[in-house]
């Protein structure tokens, strides 16, 4: 591969063919130098056909049926005739070897279905790392003509917060029971959600759903909206009836109209764009400070310094800092 294949990727993409979409992701995905570059080069070159997508983020613990969901959803809309891709950022899909898309038995007709893309999370060794590579894939598939965009992402520690940042809606399914109705008001999801809907709302558990649904009410009139023009509704569905679904669909939708109506549409896009920016900076800048010769050199002494206490963190900082 060199860099004059750019313009091969980016017009295969531009083409909306999977063979180009799946290669263009795999060079996001990698992190050798010269693949960083190409990629970058890519995406300037994408860059002018992105944006049209609805981005839609999907939280929850594992179990809440994120998955479900996403591909009732997503046959829903595909055989309305949107394009939708699905994407997922999940940091311990490594580890556990797996990934939360990638059960096979999951999403199967979804990954079968002439209007869906189906890409499980990226390898990386942070969540950064595997976020922002989300965020070039997102951008890749809206310029491969897909519409819709669900990222879906495990609900531990700040996956969600990272991508309720690269997304227009999030929202955060929940389930009814087992002291599970106040599940991520400690995590602040409330504060980041554009909905909630409790899930499972099917069966035997409708009645329970339903005072569930009741209860985060209540808990979300103790957040203050992210915006003045939305607030955040409680909603209930389920995976498991036909249609379960589409009233969440049909909330983004509404969500969508008013915010482009008051203009904070693309207001959160910028502001989404600038702070992906520096995020980029931050960790480009560690990673260079990092790399540094002097840096280097000098950074076993200093360390062994500053833990028996012969030099003050702040002065070790300094001196640091001082070779970059
Ligand atoms: N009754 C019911 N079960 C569901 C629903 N959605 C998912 N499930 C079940 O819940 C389990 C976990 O679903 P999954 O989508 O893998 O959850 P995830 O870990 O959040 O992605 C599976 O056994 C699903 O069959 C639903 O709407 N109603
Ligand atoms: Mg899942």
């Amino acid at each position: 591969m060199d860099l004059h294949q750019c313009d091969a990727f980016v017009k295969g993409v531009l083409e909306g063919n999977r063979r180009w979409i799946a290669k263009s992701m795999t060079l996001v995905e990698s992190s050798l130098p010269l693949h960083r570059t190409m990629a970058a080069r890519m995406m300037d070159g994408l860059l002018p056909h992105t944006g049209k997508s609805v981005r839609l983020g999907i939280t929850g613990v594992p179990g809440v049926g994120k998955s479900t969901f996403v591909e009732n959803l997503g046959l829903y809309l595909a055989n309305k005739g949107h394009k939708v891709a699905v994407l997922a950022v999940d940091p311990s899909s490594q580890r556990s070897g797996g990934s939360i898309l990638g059960d096979k038995t999951r999403m199967e007709q979804l990954a079968c279905h002439e209007n869906a893309f189906i890409r499980p999370s990226p390898s990386g060794e942070t969540l950064g790392g595997v976020a922002a590579k989300t965020r070039e894939m997102m951008l890749v598939c809206e310029a491969a003509g897909f519409d819709v965009v669900m990222v879906e992402t495990v609900g531990v520690g700040q996956s969600e917060t990272q991508v309720s940042t690269m997304v227009d809606f999030f929202l955060a399914l929940m389930i009814a029971g087992a002291g599970d109705e106040l599940q991520g008001i400690k995590k602040g999801i409330l504060e980041v959600a554009d909905a909630i809907a409790i899930n499972k709302a099917d069966g035997d558990n409708l009645e329970r759903a339903s005072s569930a649904r009741q209860e985060y009410e209540i808990a979300m009139h103790m957040v203050t909206p992210e915006s003045p023009t939305w607030r955040p509704p409680v909603l209930t569905c389920s995976s498991m009836l036909e249609g379960g679904t589409v009233n969440v669909w049909e909330t983004v939708l509404e969500h969508r109209r008013k915010m482009k109506e008051t203009k904070e549409f693309e207001q959160r896009r910028r502001a989404q764009a600038l702070d992906w920016m520096w995020h980029l900076l931050e960790t480009g800048l560690k990673d260079r400070f990092k790399e540094n010769p002097d840096v280097r050199a000098n950074m076993p002494h200093i360390s062994h310094q500053v833990e028996n206490e012969l030099m003050s963190p702040t002065a070790a900082a300094e001196r640091l800092l001082s070779y970059v």
